[in-house]
């Protein structure tokens, strides 16, 4: 009896959130904020990388923002939105409510042990870890917290030599819940419908590591719903924690991050100071150093609905496969939608949502990691009521088997031994897994002549060899690799010497021929590509201007130009000579740093590719000198608001 009070008693007490040490939001309210102008968002951004406020979601160009303010601060909060011309709206107007609601729902939802109707202890994640007792389950830890707690990770295979590997983490946030009561499900869907999962364990292995932050998650239980970070000590601060995706390597202390302890977004005092990230990060290279090959790693977090995927850490910056992980974030949304009708936008993670550098799925990718990406679950707020748990689990575990069997479909290959496709004219668009280029074998070539020929070999590694060479003086053809989407160029490198071999990473090249003196004959280049499909992607525009003189406008048929377009315009005359390039009409989403829109113009001078100026809006830019008659037009539009396009002319 006594027991039983005892017992109800501490019920009431969690219930309404009168545990000691639970921090309480009565009157903290949480406010939905757009800013429509660069002056906003810098207003916005002050405030986030202060630590005075909680952002749920981090300042952007183009999305809303929201932030929690305790009662006190809503005044001071108010005020700054009224100075800036900031609109908002109020997403909830007490957070005590929203977290006690859950409190409520999660006390009486629980059954005592795990069964996906209620968020766990880490003690309960554990003891269900622990107990797993399966052939095709190993769990094993691979770390420890700061304050000691094991890091588990459950390696699914059936058995023999390492196959191709899977990643799953959840939790590296404390407070996104919903991230490890998913992980642990994926876990329990495995273990008891085996024989549905028998098929994909003939093929790869999949790891999962439901709660990686599990001391964050514990007081995020019981002491602040809404802490975020690690626990580690800062010296010299009070405020403890760093913010543990902002703490790997790539990027580290870039954008959206902090280097004061007391922020929600602290980098860390190092790369790699926490015993956390740590772990992810040896966890990956022991396994690696014991033949495992990850393809994918994908974390989950919350909220937004989002499918985030590299790079992260600013936005126009693009992995050269970019369009790989593109088609399979579309792809794996797409499943997840068809289950229940959630609705997730996939896309560059600093595009979609903002820059972030430091990042696991950033770090996972620069790694080596063909498919990385981070889930932003469903939601609206971190709080999701736990009877989503299960809902939201189907769906997101549709869209991990999308991953999964893109996974088993990507085989590495080999190089073609002969190449499969020849040209021989000055320049063209070359998409194939091999190629040689024969230009002029035994013909002159004038002076002054250069040529562009764009390549899109089908796999990642891409190995260039000459063939035989009758290039003299200063006469050379180099390759440029070249970020389609950013519409800029990157590494150039010269192929000299007849015989060695090139070796490149990228989907996308410039292969530019300079003749610089007459009596030249031509060369045979050759290139092979293998290892892991890629896709170059195909421009929304293009064209190969050679006519001494001319005019082009674009969109072609007139109208807007459309959203994500990437589009390239070569000007390169047959005839060579020093020549004008004018824009005389000009009409493209403005901003102040053109980072939406823009037209970038490039010429090829001293042998790489130079970008002379980059710009948008309707001010038309001064023409520009092409001392080699070359220059390359480059266009991109973001996903919103459109113009007419340009007109320039060349002469
Ligand atoms: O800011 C984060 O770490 C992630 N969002 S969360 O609300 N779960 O904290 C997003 C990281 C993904 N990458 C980029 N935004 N670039
Ligand atoms: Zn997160």
């Amino acid at each position: 009896m006594k027991a039983a009070i005892f017992l109800v008693l501490i019920l009431v007490a969690v219930a309404s959130g009168r545990e000691t040490g639970l921090r309480h939001f009565k009157g903290y309210k949480v406010f939905t904020t757009l800013a429509t102008t660069k002056e906003q968002l810098d207003a916005l951004r002050v405030l986030y990388l202060g630590s005075d406020y909680d952002f749920w979601t981090s300042p952007n160009g183009l999305g809303a923002t929201d932030i929690m303010a305790a009662p006190e601060q809503i005044p001071e909060l108010l005020k700054m939105f009224g100075e800036h011309g900031m609109e908002y709206t109020v997403k909830f107007e007490d957070v005590e409510t929203l977290v006690e609601a859950e409190r409520v729902a999660n006390a009486k939802a629980s059954t005592g042990r795990i069964d996906w109707t209620s968020y766990q202890t880490y003690d309960s994640i554990v003891e269900f870890l622990t107990t797993i007792n399966s052939n095709i389950a190993a769990v094993s830890v691979i770390g420890q917290t700061t304050e000691g707690r094991d890091i588990h990770v459950v390696k699914f295979s059936n058995g023999g030599p390492p196959k191709k590997s899977i990643l799953f983490d959840s939790n590296i946030h404390a407070r996104e819940w919903i991230a490890g009561a998913t992980g642990t499900w994926v876990i329990n869907e495995i273990l008891t419908n085996a024989d549905s999962y028998t098929a994909i364990l003939q093929e790869v292995d999949i790891y999962v590591i439901p709660m990686i932050n599990a001391d964050g998650y514990e007081y995020s239980r019981t002491n602040d719903r809404m802490w975020r970070k690690t626990r580690s000590v800062n010296a010299g601060s009070s405020c403890m924690g760093c913010d543990p995706n902002r703490n790997f390597d790539f990027q580290w202390a870039g954008e959206s991050t902090s280097s004061d302890p007391c922020s929600d977004i602290y980098y860390g005092s190092a790369p790699f100071s926490e015993p956390e990230t740590q772990a992810i990060d040896r966890f990956v290279r022991e396994a690696e150093a014991a033949g495992v090959q990850f393809y994918a790693y994908i974390t989950m977090h919350s909220y937004a609905n989002l499918w985030l995927i590299p790079w992260g850490y600013t936005a126009g910056a693009y992995p050269p496969d970019f369009p790989a992980l593109l088609s399979l974030g579309q792809a794996a949304v797409a499943a997840l939608q068809a289950v229940s009708g959630t609705v997730y936008q996939a896309g560059q993670g600093a595009d979609i949502l903002y820059g972030a550098g430091g990042t696991s799925y950033d770090w996972a990718k620069n790694h080596g990691i063909k498919y990385t990406a981070t889930i932003e679950m469903r939601g609206n707020s971190f709080v999701l009521p736990p009877e989503q748990i299960i809902p939201n689990a189907l769906e997101v575990w549709a869209a991990l088997q999308v991953v999964i069997q893109r996974v088993i479909e990507t085989v590495p290959v080999e190089e073609d031994p002969t190449p499969v496709e020849t040209v021989t004219s000055c320049g063209g668009e070359i998409e194939a897994s091999s190629a040689a280029i024969n230009f002029q074998l035994d013909a002159d070539i004038p002076a002054g002549q250069s040529c562009i020929w764009i390549v899109k070999p089908t796999f990642d590694n891409t190995r260039a060899r000459l063939v035989s060479s009758g290039l003299i003086g200063g006469s050379g053809i180099y390759f440029t690799e070249f970020n389609a989407y950013a519409g800029t160029p990157g590494q150039h490198v010269q192929i000299a010497n007849v015989g060695e071999d090139y070796t490149f990473n990228g989907n996308f090249f410039l292969v530019t021929l300079t003749v610089a003196v007459g009596a030249n004959t031509g060369f045979s280049l050759e290139w092979y590509s293998s290892g892991l499909a890629g896709g170059a992607p195909s421009f929304s525009g293009f064209a190969a201007l050679s006519t001494p003189t001319g005019s082009y406008s674009y969109p072609v048929g007139g109208g807007q130009y459309a959203n994500s377009e990437n589009a390239l315009f070569i000007v390169n005359p047959e005839v060579a000579g020093t020549r004008t390039l004018a824009f005389t009409r000009l009409d493209v989403e403005n901003d102040a740093t053109c980072s939406y829109d823009a037209v970038s113009v490039l010429t090829w001078q001293n042998n790489e590719y130079t970008q002379l100026a980059k710009f948008c809006g309707t001010s038309l830019p001064t023409p520009f000198n092409l001392p080699t008659g070359l220059a390359l037009v480059t266009f991109r539009s973001d996903s919103s608001v459109t113009g007419t396009g340009f007109t320039f002319t060349w002469a």
